[in-house]
């Protein structure tokens, strides 16, 4: 009896031990998870990569973004870029939600992305744009973020400073609406379908920029 008694103690003890080494490798995985999540870059300003695509991860969430570091000190994330007109912007929801376009070249990152990214902390948002007669122009926001998509994936930008002029105070919480989707305030009808793009409309827009791609002509300065 003694001697089965003291074989069970044995086994208890080296269950123990077994069970022991096992919280340990799972804390170990624990830490190493949160050590590899450290060392996996959330946007451009967490690398010294060189200007280019490159990947990153937001919680469970992966994708790859271009990133520009050269302007105004780097370590900029590309969220749109248009240059020559090559990639269609007039897309439905979808397209927007998740992201089109060639991340070297034109392209929008998606709303998806948009909104994990500048949930995860404090974003700036920087635009430049070039005018007709080859000026360049910049409208540069010291707090960006784009809401969850349940609420419409709402823009909400403020601190404007620049040359461009503040285009985007008159979206300040407005929806995003696309040719399929309307979610802004003109009772009339869709203003994605109107003017041809999909943006933060409101009734309609006084900026524009995933609208009718045009390399040469004049633009209109009052809001439609
Ligand atoms: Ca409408």
């Amino acid at each position: 009896m003694s001697q089965e008694l003291s074989q069970e103690t044995k086994e208890l003890h080296n269950f123990s031990l077994a069970l022991s080494s096992l919280q340990q490798k799972v804390v170990d995985q624990l830490t190493l998870s949160k050590q590899l999540q450290g060392l996996m870059p959330r946007d451009c300003s967490e690398v010294m990569f060189q200007d280019g695509i490159h990947t990153f991860f937001i919680g469970s969430d992966r994708f790859e973004a271009y990133c520009n570091m050269n302007l105004d000190g780097g370590g900029w994330t590309v969220i749109q870029r248009r240059k020559d007109g090559s990639v269609d912007f007039y897309r439905g929801w979808n397209d927007y939600r998740k992201g089109f376009g060639d991340l070297a070249g034109e392209h929008w990152l998606g709303l998806q992305n948009i909104h994990a990214l500048t949930a995860s902390g404090a974003y700036q948002l920087r635009i430049d744009v070039t005018a007709f007669d080859g000026r360049n122009y910049y409208a540069l926001y010291d707090d960006f973020s784009v809401g969850h998509e349940k609420d419409g994936y709402p823009l909400l930008v403020s601190g404007y400073s620049g040359n461009a002029g503040d285009g985007l105070a008159y979206h300040y919480g407005m929806k995003f609406t696309t040719k399929d989707r309307d979610q802004d305030k003109w009772e009339g009808g869709n203003c994605a379908y109107k003017v041809k793009g999909a943006w933060w409309y409101d009734s309609c827009y006084k900026s524009n920029l995933n609208g009718v791609y045009k390399a040469t002509g004049s633009c209109a300065t009052e809001a439609f």
